[in-house]
This record gives structure tokens, C-alpha cells and sequence, in this order.
């Protein structure tokens, strides 16, 4: 950047405006929020004021402003016109505990956040507070602030990921990220036009939900379903039918719900979708196929994170290898390697790493962590994989997820798959608990697809034992209303190993 001028170009909100005013975009629905509907201009209309309000409310580039709110248009407003003022907007889940907004208020020295329902206390400590909905009525007769100049790679948001140990790390991304999402996955791989019509399960301040409907949206004319929580099945099939979604975006979990408890065969509701857009984890065995019969629609499955910004390799109508993660995104290269961080031979297991225009400048306040993440420009996944001939990698689980049982290592994701195939398991987690010897045994959590018929825990030990050698036998199975996992869907290996969620 230190032979680019900072532009008003570059600044993504100021781009978007004129991006929707130049392909003709302003009458066309850019966001469906219950039954009202705003058009791309009324949006960057509404932008473009609340930045008025935000500058008002002392708010300068560079000042980080954390919006903690649910997917909403004046989460989609708050987050433009922030970046219109050429301020770093913070994405944080509302429903985090008082403790954790706090720190995430703290670490990014936070000068002001825009709070949702409930969030009305002092938690985010120093940092001035204003509500969504104070937001919105003060932008409808507030004049509009002028875009900052930025650079390409100023920063533009700040989304926050746990690692296993530790506090959560704050990523950074930048004016060019979102463009490159758009350009390198939404238009190319998704084929996504105006006519378009996204509903994702995960929400705007993750990695998955932000591309899918906040970017790929506002940069290709078409729009996206908002919902404020995360939709039950019944809620889906509902706003799939009203708004007549194309893209659907989900995890394997939800799509595990939403096809549980139903009959064999295609429901008219889903007539509309075109495909149903996976990520967070594997798809477990024949899930895919069920949920292709359901929505008939193909099931893209890809890979992505936090700190690559959106997903790195994917797959496309054009190559769909159910079952793996797809190929590499062109654009970004992804490389296998051992734990030494040495290539492994093809077709051998090994940890990925990814380079690629998208991928995080570093974590906030974490030099360390920054170094030991991005070696060279590589970013360290810490997913296993697999490349497959056809160059698409099947995913293997967390480089992390290994359990050591008795001294030995066990796959949960080898023992998950065989508890899988019993009819009655809708969803299984299978970690080493710690007993009160502190010895680690090998527990199985299931989900039951509707309720636990007699004898569930009996039938599942009988078919790990017939499946599997003797030392990846779990010791118990429990049948749970629940599992731990992001909202992206990824299992929350550690908490299941403390048996505490
Ligand atoms: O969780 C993922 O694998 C993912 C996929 C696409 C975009 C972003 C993310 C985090």
C-alpha cells in the first residue's frame, strides 16, 4: 500500500454504492427481514446515513466499533457505515455471556458498540453504547458522512476465533477482502446472479454467514433472507417457500435436522433451491444424498476459516466431488504437510496450509500466535486432509481431534462413523473423558433422531464392538439433547472432553 493512495474507491461501502448505482441495482430487494423488504439503494441509503450518526457519535477511521446485534438490516447498516467512516467494525455473536463482550470490548480498545435486545448493560465496559433500534431512528434524519479515503489493505473487520486453549484471537481483514470473496467463490464458483435468493443458517458475524449473505449479495444485485436466530427445519422449509431461496447455506448438523423425520423423496417447498452449500465440517456418510432427495438440489461441500476470510477450497457445479471439500479456490494454494510442516507425499494424510489473497494480515494484540499461524505467507489450517486424484482434498478432522485412550491414539471420527450408522443416531460425539482416576476413557454422546428407543446404548456398544478393535470401543454411550459446536457447526471437541456444555 505504500505506493497506493488511499481512495474513496477502496472504501467497500463507498465501492458497493456505487457498484448497485452503476449495474442499476437501486429498485432491486437486497435484504428480506420478516415481511419487509429493502432495496440495494434504500440500503446504501440507510448506510450512508447511520455513518452520519456514527460520526456524530465521535466515532473516526480507525476506531474499532463492535456490533453486537443479530442479523437484521441495521446489523447490515451499522456495518457499512462504519466502513464508509473508514472505522473497523467488530463482529461479535450477541448472545455471548457479559464476560466475553467484555473482553472483546477491551481488546480491540472498542470507542463505541451497537447493541441488539437485552444487551442494554455496562458489559462492554469503557466503550460508548448506542441500541440498533436508537441507531436506525436517528439515521432517519441524520445527512450522510463523506467516505474516508482507505487503503486496499486498511482494515475493514475484526471477527473473533477460539482455539482450544487461551483467550479467543481477534482476525483482521481488509477493504479487498470481501471483493475477492465475491469474485474468487460467489460469481465464479456459485454462479451467483441478481435473481439469486440466500438463506444461510450461519449468521453475519462468522466467516461462513458474512460471505454468503452480506457479501455475495451487495456484490452481485440478488439478496438474502435475514433472520435474527438461528431457523428451526419448520422455519426453513416456511422461508424457503415464502422468499423462494436459491442458495441455501448450512452445516451438516442443520442439515441433519432438516431432514430428519421426514418421508422419503422431494417437498414442493424447496422447488426454488438450486443448492445447498455446506461447510463447517464433513458431511457424515449418505447425508449429502438424503439431502439432495429432499431439496433436489446438489450439496456443495467446502472449506474455509476465520483467518482465510471465506472458504479456500470448494466445490462447484462444475465439479462436485460429494464427500470432499472440493478443490482448491483458484486464487489460493493449498499444500499438505506433517506436523514438522514438511510436504507430505500425495495422497498421504497431512495437515493443510493455505496461501491466498483473503488470508488474515494477523490476530489482534497476538504477535506470537500471528508467527506461529502464518509461516511465510502460509496459514496453518490445522485441518487434516486427504488430496483425492482429481486434486479435491476429503477432510480428515482437526489436526487437534485425536484422543489418546490408554496411551494410545484414537480417531473419535473413525468411531463416530460406525455410531453413525445406527438409524436411530441423528448426531454423535465421541471424546476421552477423564474419569475421577483421571484416567481418559472413550465416551459417546448421541442425538437420537426423534426419541431413544429401548435398549439405543445397548445396540450401539454391540456394533462398536463388532466394528471396531477393542481399544476404540467407547465405555458409555449417553443419549443427549445437544452437542457442542459453533455456530458454523464445527463439534466442540474440548467441551465434549469435559463432559460441560
Ligand atoms: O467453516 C468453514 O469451513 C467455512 C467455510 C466457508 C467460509 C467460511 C468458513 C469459516
Amino acid at each position: 500500500s505504500a505506493t497506493v493512495p488511499a481512495t474513496t474507491g477502496a472504501n467497500l461501502a463507498a465501492h458497493l454504492a456505487r457498484l448497485s448505482g452503476q449495474r442499476g441495482w437501486e429498485a432491486r430487494a437486497a435484504f428480506h427481514q420478516g415481511h419487509r423488504t429493502w432495496t440495494h439503494g434504500e440500503v446504501h441509503d440507510l448506510a450512508a446515513r447511520v455513518s452520519g450518526v456514527l460520526a456524530d457519535e465521535g466515532v473516526r477511521a480507525g476506531d474499532r466499533v463492535v456490533l453486537a446485534l443479530p442479523d437484521s438490516i441495521a446489523w447490515v447498516a451499522a456495518f457499512l457505515g462504519v466502513a464508509r467512516l473508514g472505522a473497523v467494525a467488530v463482529l461479535v455473536n450477541p448472545e455471548l455471556p457479559a464476560t466475553d463482550h467484555a473482553f472483546v470490548a477491551a481488546d480491540t480498545a472498542a470507542v463505541l458498540c451497537v447493541t441488539g435486545p437485552g444487551l442494554e448493560d455496562d458489559r462492554f465496559g469503557g466503550a460508548a453504547r448506542i441500541g440498533a433500534d436508537q441507531l436506525l431512528a436517528l439515521a432517519a434524519t441524520s445527512g450522510a458522512a463523506e467516505p474516508h479515503p482507505v487503503d486496499a489493505d486498511s482494515p475493514l473487520y475484526i471477527q473473533y476465533t477460539s482455539g482450544t486453549t487461551g483467550p479467543p484471537k481477534g482476525v483482521v481483514h481488509t477493504h479487498s477482502d470481501p471483493a475477492a470473496y465475491h469474485e474468487l467463490i460467489g460469481r465464479p464458483l456459485l454462479g451467483i446472479t441478481p435473481d439469486d435468493v440466500t438463506l444461510s443458517v450461519s449468521k453475519l458475524y462468522f466467516a461462513y454467514g458474512f460471505g454468503n449473505a452480506f457479501v455475495f449479495p451487495l456484490f452481485s444485485g440478488s439478496s438474502a433472507v435475514l433472520v435474527d436466530r438461528r431457523p428451526a427445519p419448520a422455519a426453513v422449509d416456511e422461508l424457503v417457500a415464502r422468499h423462494r431461496v436459491t442458495l441455501l447455506y448450512s452445516v451438516p448438523s442443520a442439515y441433519a435436522a432438516l431432514v430428519a423425520d421426514r418421508g422419503s423423496g422431494h417437498e414442493a417447498c424447496f422447488a426454488s433451491v438450486r443448492a445447498a452449500v455446506s461447510a463447517g465440517e464433513g458431511m457424515p456418510d449418505g447425508l449429502g444424498e438424503r439431502v439432495t432427495e429432499l431439496l433436489g438440489a446438489p450439496v456443495l461441500e467446502q472449506i474455509g476459516s476465520t483467518e482465510a476470510g471465506h472458504a479456500f477450497c470448494a466445490n462447484s457445479f462444475g465439479h462436485n466431488h460429494p464427500g470432499t471439500v472440493g478443490r482448491p479456490v483458484p486464487g489460493f494454494e493449498v499444500e499438505l504437510r506433517d506436523r514438522a510442516g514438511r510436504p507430505v507425499p500425495d495422497g498421504t494424510e497431512g495437515e493443510l496450509w493455505v496461501r491466498g489473497p483473503t488470508v488474515t494480515p494477523g490476530y489482534l494484540n497476538r504477535p506470537e500466535e500471528t508467527a506461529r499461524t502464518l509461516v511465510g505467507g502460509w496459514l496453518a489450517t490445522h485441518d487434516r486432509a486427504r488430496r483425492e486424484p482429481d486434486g479435491a482434498f476429503r477432510h480428515l478432522g482437526r489436526a487437534d481431534d485425536m484422543e489418546m485412550v490408554g496411551g494410545i491414539t484414537v480417531s473419535p471420527l473413525e468411531v463416530e462413523a460406525v455410531l453413525r450408522t445406527h438409524p436411530a443416531v441423528r448426531e454423535v460425539a465421541v471424546a476421552a473423558v477423564t474419569d475421577t482416576s483421571g484416567a481418559g476413557r472413550l465416551r459417546a454422546f448421541v442425538i437420537p433422531v426423534t426419541h431413544a428407543p429401548d435398549g439405543l446404548q445397548e445396540d450401539l456398544l454391540r456394533l462398536a464392538r463388532e466394528r471396531l478393535a477393542a481399544f476404540k470401543v467407547p465405555r458409555s454411550v449417553s443419549v443427549v439433547a445437544s452437542l457442542p459446536r459453533t455456530p458454523t457447526g464445527k463439534l466442540r471437541r474440548h467441551l465434549v472432553r469435559q463432559g460441560a456444555w
